[in-house]
């Protein structure tokens, strides 16, 4: 059953004449629609083996994406979901998949690398006013799209447990990354470890804090709206903190084969912080805010953990487009990790400077 057919069972103006794959995620499909009218759409390919309670997700971004509109009257500054003709929001296709459309962000930019450091800047206002216009979101009635998804003792079980079958024998090309991710397993856990303790406090998050996760006006290259809501759950501050760094302060791309290309850039370090701080640094604790570089690098470290995961147990989870992608994904967040440690001292004191020269 092709996009087109199925973009027409949602409520458009015109019918669609194109219907093109876009967008760079690993979990679900995404098209752009454009109808003969000129007005175009996302339409999105739930990728439900994954988010395996379509409904409940659904109902989390439709009551994030109303608090969200009840702050913000601009419509371009919240996703819009697009209802179906029966006014449902998603609809369950003949091929056995579950799509859901959204109005297209017209006239905006999401960006895998950024260009310079105002844009991520100002990705980094983005997220932290996401975070607090999440502050009085009912947390209970969020439910868990992915239960343990941040959970990095839980993470590192699954990894050994996998790497126990080792069911495609691949870890005989992987010792130097599995020991890298085995020897740091005890640090691995001590955020989670602190939220479990009260030390850290749980709020919602969106957890998947990628630079493309968030639309900038293409001329003002101001943020429009944050994207990709699927994972908004309760969290960690420092994990949304944390996950744009490892992503968008990186030098090279997520899967860069040629680790000589992957440093972390300071001066993007500090330019997210400033966004980041400037935005919510306020609302958070002082543990928080001394362990955000902490998080930096156990969310990488997490992911890199995930990518090996996955690579051991034959690609099941993160979209793969060439042999070892998952294992070129691992390696760039562990190189990363490294520098992070190589810069250590100066990662906290730019989070500690940042903070004390807030107003
Ligand atoms: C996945 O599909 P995408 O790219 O938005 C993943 C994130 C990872 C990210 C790594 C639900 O997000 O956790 O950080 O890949 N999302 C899920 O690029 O697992
Ligand atoms: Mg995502």
């Amino acid at each position: 059953m092709n996009a087109a057919a199925i973009a027409s069972a949602f409520r458009m103006e015109g019918n669609a004449v194109s219907c093109n794959p876009s967008g760079n995620g690993h979990i679900n499909k995404t098209y752009t629609v454009t109808t003969g009218t000129g007005h175009r759409y996302i339409l999105q390919n739930i990728n439900h083996r994954v988010f395996q309670d379509v409904d409940a997700l659904m109902n989390n971004v439709v009551a994030v994406t109303n608090h969200l509109r009840a702050r913000c009257a601009d419509p371009r500054r919240v996703l819009t979901l697009v209802p179906t003709l029966d006014g449902a929001f998603y609809t369950l296709a003949q091929d056995g998949n579950y799509y859901r459309m959204f109005e297209f962000v017209e006239n905006s930019v999401c960006l895998d690398q950024a260009e310079n450091e105002n844009d991520f800047f100002q990705s980094a206002v983005a997220f932290g006013e996401f975070q607090n216009q999440l502050a009085d979101f009912p947390a209970d009635t969020l439910v868990e799209t992915i239960p343990h998804f941040h959970d990095t003792i839980d993470r590192y079980r699954q990894f050994k447990e996998v790497l126990r079958r080792d069911p495609l024998g691949r870890s005989r090309d992987c010792r130097e990354d599995i020991a890298f991710a085995l020897v740091r397993e005890e640090e691995g856990g001590t955020l989670v470890r602190m939220l479990q303790d009260g030390k850290l406090p749980l709020r919602v998050t969106h957890n998947d804090t990628k630079l493309n996760n968030v639309m900038l006006d293409r001329d003002t290259r101001t943020p429009l709206c944050v994207i990709d809501l699927d994972t908004v759950m309760p969290g960690l501050a420092g994990n949304d903190f944390g996950d744009s760094i490892r992503f968008g302060a990186s030098t090279a791309e997520e899967d860069e084969p040629d680790l000589s290309k992957v440093h972390l850039s300071m001066p993007l370090y500090t330019a997210f912080t400033k966004g980041f701080l400037g935005a919510c640094g306020k609302s958070l604790t002082p543990i928080e805010i001394e362990t955000l570089p902490l998080a930096a690098k156990l969310i990488t470290l997490e992911l890199g953990v995930r990518f090996l995961t996955d690579h051991l147990q034959g690609d099941t989870y993160f979209s793969i487009h060439r042999e070892n992608h998952n294992l070129d994904r691992c390696r760039t967040q562990f190189k990363l990790v490294s520098e992070m440690e190589a810069h250590w001292d100066e990662m906290n004191r730019v989070v500690k400077d940042v903070y004390e020269g807030l107003a």
